[in-house]
């Protein structure tokens, strides 16, 4: 079966059991009320708006069998994969290591490096553990992907700008076409998350192609292919 999803730039074809939905650090640390993003000074309002429309998009992956990945962003306790050039950052006097308001902040194991109980994994699906922002380095995330026969990655998570574009961009120089659901990414500051959308989509889709999570849902709920249409970024 194929789906055509009307998507900015063109058409998006995927085939479900070909495509991988990848949710993109949807962490407590990053999303909700108190935590590193919003002591950082964020407004967390502008992340949490994706949660609802990714958990209806997550519930529809998970019925039509497809492939789900999560990743984190976050370290060893010891910060032996954090480079030092990371770890100093933005001279910050709370930052990547030191305790926080949910536990060590961005370290793997503490509270506020866990997804959020929204989107929590299912048995079975994939949890990324990534040092960086994009998803493929220093990951087995591609090597996972060839394995499933994965070539489209429908991409979510946060932030727009950070993370999604950074994976985005290293899974379409290897190869994977990513279709960016504009309500399921978000952004601290929604002039980057407008404009990185439209980064990804502009010169004939450079990156790939952006669409709203309605607009995928009612295509895979249809279970068909018709005809192709063109959307444009709001
Ligand atoms: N996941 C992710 O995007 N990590 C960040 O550090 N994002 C910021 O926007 N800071």
């Amino acid at each position: 079966m194929t789906v055509s999803v009307p998507a900015a730039p063109y058409a998006f074809e995927l085939e479900p059991e070909a495509t991988a939905l990848v949710i993109i650090d949807m962490q407590r640390d990053f999303l909700e009320p108190g935590g590193f993003g919003s002591m950082l000074g964020n407004d967390v309002s502008l992340l949490t708006r994706t949660i609802a429309p990714l958990q209806t998009v997550l519930a529809t992956a998970r019925a039509t069998g497809m492939l789900v990945i999560h990743t984190r962003e976050g370290h060893r306790p010891d910060l032996a994969d954090a480079p030092p050039a990371k770890l100093s950052r933005g001279h910050l006097s709370c930052g990547i290591g030191d305790p926080g308001p949910f536990g060590r902040i961005l370290v793997r194991g503490e509270h506020g490096h866990g997804i959020i109980d929204e989107l929590a994994p299912a048995d079975g699906e994939p949890v990324l553990d990534k040092p960086g922002k994009g998803a493929f380095y220093a990951t087995d995330l591609e090597l996972l992907l060839h394995n499933a026969g994965i070539q489209k990655l429908i991409v979510t998570g946060v932030t727009t700008e950070v993370c999604v574009h950074t994976t985005v961009r290293e899974a379409n120089d290897r190869g994977f076409e990513c279709l960016v659901l504009s309500d399921c990414v978000g952004s601290y500051f929604p002039e980057f998350h407008e404009v990185g959308l439209k980064m990804i989509a502009a010169q004939g889709g450079i990156f790939g192609w952006v669409t709203d999570s309605p607009t995928l849902l009612e295509q895979l709920e249809a279970g068909a292919a018709p005809v192709a249409s063109t959307t444009t970024l709001s």
